[in-house]
């Protein structure tokens, strides 16, 4: 059951959401243990591999170019520090890993070629590998498939009416577009929002109304409270109950019967007690280690500590899904072999005289 059809409506969901809050809770419990294995929590980790500098006008986001937060730009890591970084994360419990870049949409030039080589190493080791790089057209989805692109995260944020507060840059309707070629390429979805940005009830609920309607909802859903950065216009937002995050979390459990829910942005702001509840609602995977993007996150002790305590165990990877092959990249086969001769012809060029040029004769003295 992809959909749970007794919440179809806004106001099925809206009576759900505003339910009292354990019954809530208990009733998402229900729903989750009927569909996933309640022990169980993924931990994913979040890698930055282009960060700021971004040209988008997200009003929440500390990576956007024109507002003044501590962020600086980097340009896109190297493909051996990524997969240096993997490893780390796979050997620290990750099942799962998601690179984002702070761009507005994917272009095809050298550092998408170069994503594409990321991609593909992550998965050769055994990782779910996510990627949320913007708007992407449906042959770069089919590249990034082909590589071995587990998921692609990209997020409708909240629902369409309160999008436009937010965001200008970018309609609501380009985001489903990107969601829909990585569809149509076979890629897993991975789409969710923030709450605590000074929407209404009725737009978180609006946010699972636009999921409902899609022909295949997401098969994970990442539920972020919004991290309030200096300089953005967000900043002054005051941080929303952690009440509010575990009904948000459960609603979209119930919802989504079969999806992963993810307790994402905001877990530094929120007591073990809360996330408790929020796993008892149904949210079976966090993002591990010190950092998200570029904001804190719980250190991986303090995660750590909360495993045990909660006898959670980590969740391995491809458990909601088969793992892609990893196949050769033909654009990035004929580059190389590009370069490869434009080398060879340098090299030449180098060890040949040039015309004109003195080429003393060789003498060979005999006593
Ligand atoms: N540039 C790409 C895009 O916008 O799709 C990918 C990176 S973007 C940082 C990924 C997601 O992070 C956003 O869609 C948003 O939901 C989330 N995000 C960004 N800043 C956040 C913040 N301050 N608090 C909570 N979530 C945030
Ligand atoms: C998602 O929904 N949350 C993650 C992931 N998908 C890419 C990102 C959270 C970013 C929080 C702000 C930051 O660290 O820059
Ligand atoms: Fe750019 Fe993504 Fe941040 Fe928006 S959320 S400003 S698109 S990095």
């Amino acid at each position: 059951m992809k959909v749970n059809t007794k919440y179809n409506t806004k106001e099925s969901l809206l009576e759900l959401y505003n339910k009292p809050l354990l019954e809530l809770v208990f009733e998402a419990a229900t729903v989750h243990r009927e569909f996933h294995n309640p022990r169980e929590l993924q931990m994913s980790s979040l890698l930055s591999i282009k960060t700021g500098g971004c040209p988008e006008d997200c009003g929440y986001c500390p990576q956007a170019a024109r507002y003044h937060t501590d962020v600086e730009a980097h340009k896109l890591m190297s493909v051996e520090s990524v997969l240096e970084q993997a490893k780390n994360a796979k050997a620290n419990g990750s099942s799962r890993l998601c690179m984002g870049a702070a761009w507005r949409e994917v272009r095809d030039n050298k550092d998408f070629d170069s994503v594409v080589e990321m991609v593909q190493g992550v998965n050769d080791l055994d990782m779910e590998v996510c990627c949320t790089l913007g708007m992407l057209n449906e042959d770069q989805a089919k590249r990034l498939k082909n590589a071995g692109l587990f998921a692609y995260n990209h997020n409708l944020d909240s629902s369409k009416e309160f999008y436009k507060d937010v965001i200008s840059t970018r309609e609501y309707e380009n985001r489903l577009d990107t969601i829909e070629n990585a569809r149509k390429a076979g890629i897993s979805v991975c789409s969710g929002g923030i709450i605590g940005m000074g929407e209404a009830i009725e737009d978180r609920v609006g946010l699972l109304i636009s999921y409902m309607e899609m022909e295949n909802p997401p098969e994970s859903i990442p539920i972020n409270a919004l991290v309030a950065v200096e300089g953005t216009p967000l900043e002054d937002q005051k941080p929303i109950e952690q009440w509010e995050m575990i009904r948000m979390v459960a609603t979209t459990r119930v919802a989504f019967p079969e999806s992963v829910v993810r307790l994402s942005a905001g877990r530094t702001k929120m007591s073990m007690e809360a996330q408790a509840l929020c796993f008892m609602g149904g949210a079976s995977s966090i993002f591990a280690g010190d950092k998200l993007l570029t904001t804190p996150n719980p250190d991986f002790n303090a995660d750590k500590e909360m495993f045990d305590i909660l006898g959670l165990i980590p969740k391995e990877s491809f458990q909601d899904g088969e793992k892609p092959v990893t196949h050769p990249d033909e654009k990035i086969i004929a580059r190389k072999k590009k370069e490869a001769q434009r080398a060879e012809e340098l090299a030449m060029a180098k060890a040949k005289p040039k015309n004109g040029d003195f080429e003393p004769r060789k003498v060979s003295v005999t006593n």
